[in-house]
């Protein structure tokens, strides 16, 4: 199988643990994109009493268009389960995600959830974290003031570009990638990053995710 099976195989694994009357978080990225896909089919074919809190724009676009009924995060008093998919994870199930600009708002949801799942296909397991640059979302104003404090820290930051420009957030915000090889001590750089004015949120997502699923070749691995 290819990456794309393999993100289609856990997609489709990760929708055998939704149940009717759920209230679940639905992530961002490719991965994700199958289990919606499947989620969808599973409601229409089962007529499942589904709620979904998203994580993006296009995520509520793909699940409404397929008849999943969305409601806004501050519409629900909680969230049963989000699966979500993920850019790194360690040895510690700890991840780095927003590769795909929607980490701010996976991580709001994923902080309002009782259960947290990630799937991924294998190439996302990593023994340590890093070499996938970490997302760290800034607000515009004097965001050149951060990107040059990172630089000075020897982060190696770059501003997420789309079409040229500077890439926005669903939120209105800019990302700045930091290309740092590898993280010895995520916790430590979590808690540096979150201090520095100007800066929303960051792609760490630690001590978070219950269950991963993981797409292999002889078929998902369930990981909790
Ligand atoms: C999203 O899933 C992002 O946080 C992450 O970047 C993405 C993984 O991308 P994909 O599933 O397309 O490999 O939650």
């Amino acid at each position: 199988m290819d990456q794309n099976e393999l993100k289609q195989q856990v997609g489709r694994k990760a929708v055998e643990y939704i149940q009717d009357g759920m209230i679940v978080g639905l992530g961002t990225g490719s991965t994700v994109r199958y289990m919606v896909d499947a989620l969808g089919q599973r409601v229409q074919a089962e007529h499942l009493n589904i709620t979904g809190v998203t994580t993006s724009l296009r995520t509520t676009k793909q699940a409404q268009d397929l008849g999943i009924t969305i409601k806004d995060i501050d519409e629900v008093d909680h969230i049963d389960l989000t699966i979500d998919g993920a850019d790194e994870i360690d040895d510690d199930f700890q991840g780095i995600k927003g590769g795909g600009g929607a980490h701010l708002w996976e991580k709001i949801v994923a902080t309002n959830s009782n259960k947290i799942m990630w799937i991924v296909d294998e190439s996302k397991m990593v023994h340590q974290l890093g070499k996938f640059p970490l997302p760290v979302e800034v607000i515009p104003f004097g965001s050149k003031h951060v990107f040059d404090e990172l630089a000075r820290k020897g982060y190696k930051p770059e501003f997420r570009l789309a079409d040229g420009k500077k890439f926005l957030t669903d939120q209105k915000n800019y990302v700045i990638d930091l290309h740092l090889g590898h993280i010895g001590d995520p916790f430590a750089l979590s808690d540096e990053l979150i201090k520095m004015v100007g800066v929303v949120e960051h792609g760490f997502f630690l001590d978070m995710v219950n269950t991963v699923i993981v797409g292999r070749q002889s078929g998902p691995e369930v990981l909790q």
